[in-house]
């Protein structure tokens, strides 16, 4: 079994790697690709070296699966060149979300409509993965008529270069490089990618498209604002969620408790509330701030937070790949 890690030199694919890690993932050989810039550098990982290869050469190698997150317009080229050699390609790109021939798979959900025959199969976008896995549970149950979400997203999701816009002006630096339109750190910029003809971004149109496509449901209605914070642990979303019928709150909390990859933490008296500082490095998805909206029938607002560069991206992807190979689809 032989893995490529495309764009393993990133913040994604370095998140990647510590999952597969963690994981115990079972590779034969594993290929480190980059960009033509990256090619010949050496990564060290789990006490070996790896010199990164380029495109052509992991094309040619054949993997049997290949974890992309090198971005939209590697995806859109590279994808289709790997599926044609045979490999499974498992893109974390926007690439191939929407297209309706690939599937958008959060495994908990929807991984069993895989089959051998899926050689490009696409990630969802991070903030919508954390709200449809919570929200996962509560659907079966109640039905989903609409969700209004606001999010809080770190500036992982951008990448590395944000990363250091974010420390350089926190250091005081003169010329701070930059990413974002504004400063970044002591602001909220209320902009996630780029703004749309509806006057939506594209991180909420995201949100609005991808979830409806993970739970096969064009009738859900869902608006969004996505809104960019000065924080690196995970990203953090307000959801209120209109269900189909009325529920019992104490029910809510024991589906989300024995829902998998799901933790609640709700305790406000003491508290306990997930934050991103907490979520970080963690695979779970976390609950809280549970309670009815007192301002119309059978409404719900619960705060969800997860660490975007693991559930949201690496884990997902990596679960994916997990279950290819325990249900022999590759
Ligand atoms: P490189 O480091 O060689 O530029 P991030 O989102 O954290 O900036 O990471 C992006 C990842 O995608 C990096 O590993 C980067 O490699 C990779 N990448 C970017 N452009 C390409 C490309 N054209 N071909 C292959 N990998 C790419
Ligand atoms: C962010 N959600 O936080 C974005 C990053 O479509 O996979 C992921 C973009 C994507 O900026």
């Amino acid at each position: 079994m032989k893995l490529a890690v495309v764009g393993a030199t990133g913040l994604v694919g370095s998140e990647i790697l510590e999952v597969l890690d963690e994981h115990n993932f079972p590779y034969d050989e594993l290929l480190l690709v980059a960009s033509e810039r990256s090619v010949g550098k050496q990564i060290e990982y789990k006490g070996k070296k790896f010199a990164v290869i380029g495109l052509a050469d992991a094309v040619a190698a054949k993997p049997e699966i290949a974890i992309f997150s090198a971005g939209g317009s590697t995806s859109l080229e590279w994808a289709p060149k790997f599926a044609e050699a045979g490999t499974t390609v498992i893109d974390n790109s926007s690439a191939w979300r929407m297209d309706p021939s690939k599937k958008l798979v959060v495994p908990e959900i929807n991984a069993k409509e895989l089959t051998k025959e899926d050689k490009i199969i696409a990630n969802p976008n991070c903030s919508t993965i954390q709200m449809v896995l919570a929200l996962e549970p509560l659907r079966h149950k109640y039905g989903i008529k609409r969700i209004v979400v606001s999010t809080y997203q770190s500036v992982t999701g951008t990448g590395k270069a944000a990363v250091d816009q974010m420390m350089a002006e926190r250091a005081g630096e003169a010329n701070p490089p930059m990413v974002y339109p504004h400063k970044i750190d002591m602001n909220v910029l209320p902009h996630i990618d780029v703004f749309q003809p509806n006057g939506y971004t594209k991180e909420e149109m995201k949100m609005i498209n991808e979830t409806k496509k993970i739970f096969s449901d064009n009738t859900i209605q869902v608006t969004s604002t996505t809104v960019r914070i000065p924080t690196m642990g995970g990203h953090s979303e307000a959801v209120n969620v209109e269900f189909k019928q009325d529920f019992d709150l104490s029910e809510v909390r024991s589906l989300l408790e024995n829902a998998p990859g799901i933790v609640v933490q709700d305790d406000p008296t003491n508290f306990v509330y997930p934050m991103p500082i907490t979520s970080h490095k963690k695979d779970e998805v976390f609950v809280g701030r549970l309670r009815r909206d007192e301002s119309q029938p059978n409404t719900l607002n619960m705060w969800i937070v997860a660490d975007n560069l693991r559930k949201g991206a690496a884990t997902n992807a990596v679960q994916i790949a997990e279950y290819l190979l325990e249900n022999k689809l590759v």
